[in-house]
């Protein structure tokens, strides 16, 4: 099936769902016959960013290797998921800037804090608040929330099949299927 790339990126607190939803609706579009890519924050941290750290400039640089490389497969004609936490909208805008207005869908993964940490499913709150982790995004680092997403999916109070057809539905009139 013929269709043109674009970039999906999901940003959100650790824990709010970006990686879970971003799976799930992979799995949705190759039923479409869509070929997608998930660029994973935390798993590109382990390769070709596996120099940096959580330093605002280090979280700069992150993100903008994650959009050179999603600009790639776009090119290639590929949906691109990025799922990154990307705190703070400078980051995002510049990623944005990089693609043409259409190409571009950022979704902002809602969750409040409270319930990231009470779901802490890697422990890395906990090790947050007792000093364990510094520069931790929403204990001692910050969160900007989106002013203006394409796209908001609210984890703390709806499912995640719910999540994914929201996407689905908004994709769907730029992917013409
Ligand atoms: C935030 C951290 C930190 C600190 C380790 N702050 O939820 P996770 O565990 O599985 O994914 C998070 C990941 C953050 O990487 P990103 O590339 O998404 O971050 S950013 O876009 O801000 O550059 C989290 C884990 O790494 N992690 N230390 N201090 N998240």
């Amino acid at each position: 099936k013929n269709h043109k790339g674009l970039i999906l990126w999901f940003t959100g607190l650790s824990g709010s769902g970006k990686s879970t939803i971003a799976n799930a609706l992979e799995k949705k579009l190759y039923e479409k016959k869509i070929h997608t890519y998930l660029l994973d924050g935390d798993n590109i941290r382990y390769g070709i960013n596996n120099n940096l750290g959580f330093s605002l400039e280090d979280r700069k640089e992150n993100i903008r290797r994650l959009t050179e490389i999603g600009k790639l497969f776009v090119d290639a004609g590929i949906v691109v998921c990025v799922a990154s936490i990307s705190p703070f909208k400078d980051d995002r805008d510049a990623a944005r800037n990089k693609f043409k207005d259409e190409q571009f869908i950022e979704i902002y993964v809602k969750c409040s804090i409270e319930e990231c940490e009470k779901r802490d499913p890697k422990g890395l709150y906990k090790k947050a608040r007792t000093g364990e982790i510094k520069e931790f995004t929403g204990v001692s680092q910050q969160y900007e929330e989106p002013v203006n997403p394409e796209i908001i999916v609210d984890t703390t109070n709806q499912s995640l099949e719910n999540s994914v057809e929201q996407i689905m539905l908004f994709i769907q009139k730029r992917l013409h299927f």
